[in-house]
């Protein structure tokens, strides 16, 4: 008995410091500060010197503003309340598609209800619906027993590092800098996080040279590496990955017996003309490999794009070329949660894969609603990176994709002294200046991991258009300031 006490105080302790030892970075000590003042703002108003907090750090785009898309919405209310189809008023009310859509989906849900539980791995239905979009943008099959559907992106990676990461001893090869999802799932699973460094020089390139040197460094060291983490369009950095760069990157995965995990949650933010989203399960089959060739886990949220559903929580983990026992260890976890993912995201993942078609009664003002959300992206982001690079020692590599900018800070030497007297990191001392200043919230790139001695802050290109330029003459402003505070 004693024995049984002793084993779970352990485990306790242990998942205690892991927990402890887990920093999660755009939620972080910055954004707590934010909230203080905005408290402060709300009692006293005029108790700083501006009168609004701008949230700068979270890619939430409907918190900032981002209408939903109609169509999606349509179909959801609909699913959501049945009773609507049968009125003669939802035919002046809804597309005549949104209708049709909804009927057939309601049709593949069991009860026809959103109110209860899926099977564990989602709605076959919609599984099927997820399965032939994504064979449909990418030009090859796709099997629906391979595609699990997930409450967003993080439980995917959470459920997959559970499954790769045995001890301390098993590696997990990751960008850096990093969404810091994949650093805490790593660190809470009790795994060892191997860093590889994208080069900031390159517009935050991805080297094979680097893979080869981080994988072969920690083998030296006794770990097992077990996969590689590459996020396309990438976060905080932005950058876009080129088709070549991509089969470098299958070729080195299946060569070194990893699995590739590709988080590809922005697959529909890619800004710049010279460049295309490509999904790696696309890439892998164009070089002929098949299912068995190469562990493929891609990842996709119903929370960026220009849907920007992350409250409705809705995503797939697309799993290939792995044996059937390791769909079952899925499914036993899945079966812990009886079902992974609630309905309605379901509904809207099968959605996103599925957007209305030309010819399409919705088609136009689909487009036109999705085309309008990218092209101000689109503006949002060069407007900022210009706006970076336009003040004294900071650089910024275009944003070609997702949703954030991630400039460098060449801080003056006494401003780093400033720091380290109050005992923080230089970005997160700017962070904070800046924040005080201004109300604008941004990460500190240390949240994300940088290579040691340069500095960043990451800030989202989310808030509305016609706000971008006040915030611009805010940031000028205070950059000037400070510069002038601590220059050499
Ligand atoms: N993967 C990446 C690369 C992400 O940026 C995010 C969220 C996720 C996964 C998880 O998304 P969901 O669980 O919502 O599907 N991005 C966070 C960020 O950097 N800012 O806001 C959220």
């Amino acid at each position: 008995m004693l024995f049984i006490c002793l084993f779970y105080v352990f485990y306790f302790l242990l998942f205690l410091l892991q927990v402890l030892g887990c920093d999660y970075a755009i939620r972080g000590e910055i954004v707590s500060h934010a909230q203080r003042l905005q408290h402060e703002l709300q009692n006293k108003p005029g108790s700083h010197p501006f009168n609004e907090i701008l949230y700068f750090n979270v890619g939430n785009p409907q918190s900032l503003g981002q209408k939903a898309i109609t169509f999606f919405r349509e179909v959801l209310v609909l699913c959501d309340h049945p009773p609507l189809l049968d009125k003669s008023e939802t035919h002046a009310l809804f597309s005549g598609d949104a209708i049709a859509r909804a009927r057939l989906i309601l049709d593949v849900i069991p009860g026809r209800t959103t109110g209860g539980y899926s099977d564990t791995l989602g709605v076959k239905g919609l599984r099927d619906a997820v399965a032939a979009g994504i064979a449909s943008r990418d030009g090859f099959p796709a099997n629906p027993d391979d595609v699990f559907l997930t409450d967003g992106a993080t439980p995917a990676v959470h459920i997959i590092m559970q499954l790769l990461i045995r001890s301390e001893k098993d590696g997990i090869l990751c960008p850096i800098p990093q969404y810091p999802l994949y650093s805490a799932s790593i660190f809470l699973h009790g795994g060892s996080l191997v860093p590889y460094y994208l080069d900031e020089s390159t517009g935050w390139g991805l080297e094979i040279a680097e893979l080869k040197k981080q994988l072969d460094d920690a083998r030296s060291k006794g770990i097992t590496v077990r996969a590689l983490v590459v996020i396309n369009p990438g976060n905080p950095t932005g950058q876009v990955l080129a088709k070549e760069n991509q089969k470098q990157i299958v070729d080195f995965c299946k060569n070194e017996g990893l699995v590739l995990l590709a988080d590809e949650v922005y697959q529909d933010n890619v800004y710049v003309d010279d460049k295309k989203f490509n999904s790696f399960k696309k890439i892998a089959r164009s070089m002929g490999y098949e299912d068995e060739d190469l562990l493929l886990v891609s990842i996709h949220s119903v929370s960026k794009g220009y849907y920007g559903e992350c409250g409705k929580r809705g995503g797939y983990m697309e799993v290939t070329g792995f044996g059937k026992e390791v769909k079952e260890q899925i499914c036993k976890v899945a079966i812990v949660n009886l079902c992974f993912s609630n309905i309605s995201g379901q509904i809207l993942v099968s959605l996103v894969m599925n957007p209305p078609k030309v010819g399409d009664e919705s088609y136009e003002s689909f487009n036109a609603e999705k085309q309008g959300i990218l092209s101000s992206l689109a503006r949002r982001a060069k407007a900022l990176e210009d706006a970076f690079n336009g003040l004294e020692g900071v650089t910024c590599n275009k944003a070609e994709g997702a949703m954030y900018l991630f400039p460098r800070l060449h801080l003056p030497q006494k401003a780093i002294e400033a720091a380290k007297a109050v005992d923080a990191a230089p970005d997160m001392f700017y962070a904070r200046c800046l924040l005080d200043a201004t109300g604008i919230v941004v990460v500190p790139g240390s949240g994300f991991g940088q290579v040691p001695g340069t500095w960043h802050i990451r800030c989202t290109i989310l808030p509305q258009e016609e706000k971008i330029p006040g915030i611009i003459c805010r940031l000028q402003a205070f950059h000037e300031a400070f510069m002038q505070q601590f220059r050499d």
